[in-house]
């Protein structure tokens, strides 16, 4: 299959690439991607001159560009591209509507004059906000978004599904837990968390640390989208996770504990505005329908990807450099300065 895989430069969508690449042989990869500040390119060192690989930089919402490469045969698109940092859409939420609201319409609309014959798109648990103590999102929870983030990547999530309805586009959504593993840029828990304690330097934990996140393994979430694109049913949601609730709390003293690192690095900070208390994924469609499940036990799979940052430092700490020294300022600064030891 010639598929199109936006936002392929990012964390999630380059494991993707590499996934297609290594185990789908029939399949011709092209990745547009805008490389934002959370694009890169090393995510996919290895691969860029792969024979049935190519890279093209570009905005989704570019209708001129996206039309020219679906007239190149395409059929299927996946579309990863997104602004996908809570903290920053609480920040700057422009961008957000930009990317997962117009971008993602323009590519829904290209694909349909192409007749493009799957197009998934990837959406989030966060669509459906937050659950309190007991309970799972099933493909039926109502969607309630907290964030700007959320409340576009909602607006993509139904603009799709209107697609299928209206225009009869055959469009798969995928609704996916936290993820984690190699790549993840360090603006997110694990990898900010992470690098940090490889420095020495304290994390700072939201509130009372006690939010629950459910975790899946990158890998898993890209095996779940690969089963999707190829045997999902038009027009269908499907939830992806792992069952593998943590609280921030329990997920820092693993980090800590497996780096032998000391607890007096956490601090306690002024909490995210609108911060969800939990997410719990309930992936029982997706394993029934497709047979799809996950393979990462999260304790190996956390060792491993630790193990990941501590031997890629250079990849971690050009990115670290840069732009992102004024976004850390801004976000953990004064945070930190005001934050309490554990
Ligand atoms: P990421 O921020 O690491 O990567 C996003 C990529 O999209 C980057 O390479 C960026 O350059 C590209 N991009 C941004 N705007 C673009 C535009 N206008 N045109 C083309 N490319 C553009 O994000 P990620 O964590 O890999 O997430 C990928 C997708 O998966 C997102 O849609 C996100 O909402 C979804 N998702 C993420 C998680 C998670 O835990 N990270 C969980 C569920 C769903
Ligand atoms: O410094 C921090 N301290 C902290 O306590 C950061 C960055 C986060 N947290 C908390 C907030 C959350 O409860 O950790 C939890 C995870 O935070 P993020 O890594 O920012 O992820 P989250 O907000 O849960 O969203 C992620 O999962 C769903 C992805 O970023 C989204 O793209 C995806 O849709």
């Amino acid at each position: 299959m010639r598929i199109l895989v936006t936002g392929g430069a990012g964390f999630i969508g380059a494991n993707f690439v590499r996934l297609l690449l290594a185990e789908h042989s029939d399949d011709e990869v092209i990745n547009l991607d805008l490389l934002t500040y959370a694009g890169n390119l090393e995510n996919l060192a290895g691969v860029e001159n792969h024979p049935r690989y190519r890279f093209v930089r570009g905005d989704i919402a570019d209708r001129q560009l996206v039309g020219a490469l679906l007239d190149q045969g395409i059929e299927a698109v996946v579309n990863f591209a997104a602004e996908s940092h809570v903290d920053r859409s609480i920040a700057d939420p422009d961008a957000f509507l930009h990317t997962n609201v117009a971008g993602t319409l323009a590519l829904l609309d290209c694909a349909r004059r192409a007749g493009v014959k799957r197009f998934v798109q990837v959406s989030t648990d966060e669509v459906y906000g937050s659950l309190g103590p007991t309970g799972v999102f099933t493909e039926q929870s109502p969607l309630q978004p907290s964030s700007p983030y959320a409340a576009s990547k909602a607006a993509a999530d139904l603009l799709a599904l209107s697609f299928r309805t209206t225009y009869g586009l055959p469009v798969m959504v995928t609704r996916c837990s936290n993820n984690f593993g190699p790549y993840q840029f360090p603006e997110k828990v694990i990898p900010l968390f992470v690098t940090n304690l490889l420095d020495d330097q304290p994390v700072p934990l939201y509130g009372d640390g006690l939010n629950v996140r459910d975790w899946i393994h990158v890998a898993d979430h890209c095996t779940a989208v690969a089963a999707v694109l190829r045997h999902g049913q038009p027009g269908e949601v499907y939830n992806v996770g792992a069952r593998c609730e943590r609280t921030n709390r329990e997920l820092t003293e693993l980090i800590l504990a497996e780096l032998g690192k000391p607890p007096a690095l956490i601090r306690h900070v002024t909490d995210r505005l609108g911060h969800d208390r939990r997410y719990a994924m309930d992936p029982a469609k997706i394993e029934r329908e497709l047979g799809w499940r996950p393979r990462h036990e999260f304790r190996q799979a956390l060792r491993q990807t630790i193990a990941w940052y501590r031997d890629q430092r250079s990849w971690w700490e050009r990115i670290k450099s840069g732009a992102y020294t004024d976004y850390y300022e801004r976000m953990y600064g004064e945070r930190l300065r005001q934050g309490l030891p554990a």
